[in-house]
């Protein structure tokens, strides 16, 4: 057997190595683990390919827009490039990327040796793997096995009746559906698994008003992923059903309704967007506080923030639906459940302020991304108030300022967030830190790019450019701001280039960061780096939510924080 407690950095590619047969250990090591750390390291590796995978789909949709009447791909490419950017950076790059941060933190936050289930937690990143495979393989098998290659291209909501046979022939379809079935399954597994693991394998002292936000954070995501994911695996079957056994659940001219399908996609698509964000929320969460030298403002009011978030996110669905002729009562009902959502995540965003306020704050890289991630999540909410207003949203549906607004939302909060876990988790994980340099590089091309693409692309969706257009006449006026958004895109693809290239120098290269690098408070940091297999050598006992300041200070007795 390999060796389990492997670091991530000690691969030997040597030629001795490889007769010896410790590099096939190695590997059978990995794919054979269920130590939460190394599928949590899994979760983050597949997440990130899939970060280049679908950051080079948008490329092309940028290359494509750059100009009117371009003809850079065909239309049909185009369509795919669009469906697979957005199946892929939703259920192949963000979920499996929280579930990466969930696997590893989790555990170790609240003092525990692994999750509650950890072959469940294997074969749920297993099947998430499987998945991935499912929906990049119709780029090969779309037409049958042997057939010509195609892709799912009729949206990452496959609004019916775009997915009857009739419209889209071949497998892409099938392949989409059960991409979504089976990562669907992995998605439940890491749910139940995260929350049992919160509620039952807390150590001494961690009580749930102790546990770190962050914990918090990924619980209510686990809760809202188990309502949420349901609906929409579901469906998968629905529409299987609907495509080989002539079942009509989605076909209005035999008496069923295309608009359920919408409903089924909706009552998950917007939960999703919280599922998405709650982790990130979590990752500010812990990093604000650090790098403030302030413990995190208003504990109480944050999970309660959190919580709420959860319930009032069920029932805002319809808010994507506002213009298929819904009834003026609907219309009102989502329009008002989906301002009051504005309230929790406005406590959020002045309890990130508060904990900053008066705070010494340190601008090393984790803390520049995550302080982004506040002014951007603002930002986005502004906007998102403004289409949550059913005549506003009427206007502007589908239209290039929803996009603006979403990827405000979806890059603009939530990848900054993410980058800003990274960049602060990276020493825990490989025992070395990242270069601040080109951290910085990466934050600051990274931003401009950002700024570049999503700010402008806000303008042509108000004059009336419509989202999944293949090209467009000059004379619409739209061609100047889709030059610059496309010149955005190419610096963000740049920096993320530089990213990448700073992970792979820094996990090989980086100064050797201890056990806890960044004076932090949390449990994760009282364990060597990398962490070894079975966490803690001895269970801890905690006394408040600070349990690691309580180590280095054992003579501070201010329990105002407990
Ligand atoms: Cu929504």
């Amino acid at each position: 057997m390999a060796d389990a407690s492997l670091p991530i950095g000690s691969l030997d590619l040597t030629p001795e190595a490889l007769a010896e047969g410790t590099f096939r250990e190695y590997l059978h090591g990995w794919v054979t683990t269920v130590d939460h750390k190394r599928l949590g390291i899994l979760y983050v590796l597949y997440a990130l390919f899939f970060l280049v995978v679908g950051g080079a789909e948008a490329m092309i949709i940028r290359v494509q827009l750059m100009y009117p009447d371009n003809h850079f791909v065909s239309p049909e490419v185009y369509n795919r490039m669009f469906t697979m950017h957005g199946t892929t950076m939703v259920f192949l790059m963000g979920m499996p990327l929280l579930f990466g941060f969930a696997n590893y933190l989790v555990p170790l936050m609240i003092g525990a040796r692994d999750m509650a289930f950890p072959r469940l937690n294997a074969l749920s990143f297993w099947l998430t793997a499987f998945g991935g495979i499912l929906l990049y393989y119709s780029f090969i098998g779309g037409f049958g096995l042997y057939g010509q290659g195609s892709a799912p291209d009729v949206g990452w909501f496959e609004y019916a009746p775009l997915t009857t046979r009739t419209y889209s022939q071949g497998h892409a379809v099938d392949f989409w559906a059960l991409s979504l079935f089976v990562t669907g399954w992995g998605t439940l597994g890491a749910a139940i698994n995260i929350i049992t693991t919160t509620i039952s394998m807390r150590c001494k002292g961690m009580t749930m008003m102790r546990i770190p936000l962050f914990c918090w954070l990924l619980l209510c995501t686990s809760a809202l992923t188990l309502v949420a994911i349901t609906p929409l695996t579901a469906a998968q079957v629905m529409l299987e059903l609907d495509r080989y056994l002539g079942a009509h659940f989605f076909d209005t001219q035999a008496g069923g309704s295309a608009l359920i399908w919408a409903h089924f996609f909706w009552i998950f698509g917007h939960p999703e967007v919280y599922i998405l964000v709650l982790p990130a929320f979590g990752v500010a969460n812990e990093i604000i506080p650090v790098f403030s030298r302030k413990p995190a403002f208003g504990y109480t009011a944050m999970v309660a923030a959190s919580v709420g978030i959860v319930f009032i996110s069920l029932g805002v669905w319809a808010h994507h639906m506002f213009t298929v002729g819904m009834t003026s009562a609907a219309n009102a009902f989502f329009t008002l459940s989906t301002m009051i959502i504005a309230v929790p995540t406005g406590i959020k965003v002045f309890n990130w302020i508060a904990t900053m306020w008066g705070g010494k704050l340190r601008f090393a890289t984790p803390m520049l991304f995550a302080a982004t991630f506040v002014v951007h999540f603002l930002l986005s909410g502004l906007t998102g108030i403004m289409l949550s207003a059913s005549p506003w949203d009427w206007q502007l549906h589908n239209s290039y300022f929803v996009i603006a607004h979403f990827h405000y939302v979806l890059v603009g909060a939530i990848v900054f967030s993410m980058l800003a876990g990274i960049y602060y988790w990276f020493p825990k994980v490989t025992g070395r830190l990242m270069d601040e340099k080109l951290g910085k590089w990466h934050f600051w091309l990274f931003l401009i790019g950002f700024h570049l693409t999503f700010d402008f692309l806000h303008v042509p969706g108000i004059l009336g450019m419509p989202r999944w257009v293949y090209t467009y006449e000059a004379s619409r006026g739209w061609a100047s701001w889709n030059m610059i958004a496309s010149v955005g895109g190419f610096i963000q693809f740049l920096a993320s280039g530089i990213f990448v290239w700073n992970l792979l120098y820094s996990g090989l290269h980086g100064a050797e960061a201890g056990p806890d690098p960044w004076d932090a408070w949390t449990l994760e940091w009282a364990t060597s780096s990398p962490p070894p297999e079975y966490n803690f050598a001895v269970e801890p006992v905690v006394a408040s939510r600070r349990p690691l300041w309580d180590l280095k200070h054992p003579s501070d007795t201010d329990t105002q924080y407990e």
